[in-house]
């Protein structure tokens, strides 16, 4: 029995959160055994190192620092939650993955992609994901949806606007580099028509989607 990993991607406010959910119940409703999780953040230990990495006043982290740090929640997160969970059966739904550590770390902060890459491996110890979902939306409007919800914002959302037009390049070149895996979704468009194209992909793109 193998389940299958299916990463959602893309920058702040393009509305993973909400099409994850979304995804999660209508597998739910299809039979489907799910489950939803999250980078950073998605084991006990992981939980220290989100609040670590995201409390907005924690602005003297090195990028370095940074990098190891997502690293870290990542290989906890791995041999915690994703493999034992694959092995079950389960379909996982992760909010971000390695992507985002390209993105971010690589595109965003600059660091070297050669070591990131090191470190990705590292971290899954060879796991990769069987689909990726990159919500492609404009960064001022995703940061404007943000914005219009009532949350305060974290170190990574404080940015300046030119880091997170880096991030999207950065997702911008990871899907022409990977078109078999990570699927780009226009993520501009309403929430019901996001999920009924989120839903066609899965059932195109994971041939043994056990649905019913
Ligand atoms: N990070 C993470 C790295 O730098 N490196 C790494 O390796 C990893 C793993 C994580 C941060 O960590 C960084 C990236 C991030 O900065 P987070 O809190 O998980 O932080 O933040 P995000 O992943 O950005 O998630 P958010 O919850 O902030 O945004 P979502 O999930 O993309 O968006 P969502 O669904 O919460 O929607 C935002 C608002 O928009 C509305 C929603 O109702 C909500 O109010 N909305 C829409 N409005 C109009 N039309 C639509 N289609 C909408 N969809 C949602």
């Amino acid at each position: 029995m193998q389940g299958k990993l299916i990463v959602f991607e893309g920058v702040e406010g393009c509305g993973k959160t909400t099409q994850i959910q979304l995804t999660s119940e209508w597998l739910l409703m299809k039979g489907v055994p799910v489950i939803v999780t999250r980078e950073p953040g998605g084991t006990p230990t992981g939980r220290h190192l989100r609040r670590l990495l995201l409390e907005a006043n924690n602005n003297a982290i090195d990028p370095r620092t940074e990098l190891l740090l997502y690293a870290a929640d990542r290989a906890q997160h791995v041999e915690q939650e994703l493999k034992p969970n694959l092995a079950a059966g389960k379909y996982i739904l992760c909010d971000r993955f390695i992507y985002s550590t390209i993105a971010y770390q690589g595109h965003g902060r600059g660091l070297d992609m050669k070591l990131i890459n090191q470190l990705n491996t590292i971290a899954t110890a060879g796991l990769e994901a069987d689909l990726v979902v990159w919500f492609d939306i404009d960064v001022e409007t995703g940061l404007a949806r943000k914005r219009r919800s009532a949350y305060v914002a974290d170190r990574i959302e404080l940015e300046l606007i030119d880091f997170h037009h880096r991030v999207q390049q950065g997702y911008t070149i990871l899907a022409s580099m990977y078109p078999e895996k990570i699927v780009k979704i226009n993520a501009n468009q309403d929430i019901n028509t996001i999920q009924s194209q989120i839903q066609q992909v899965c059932i195109q793109r994971l041939p043994d989607l056990p649905i019913k």
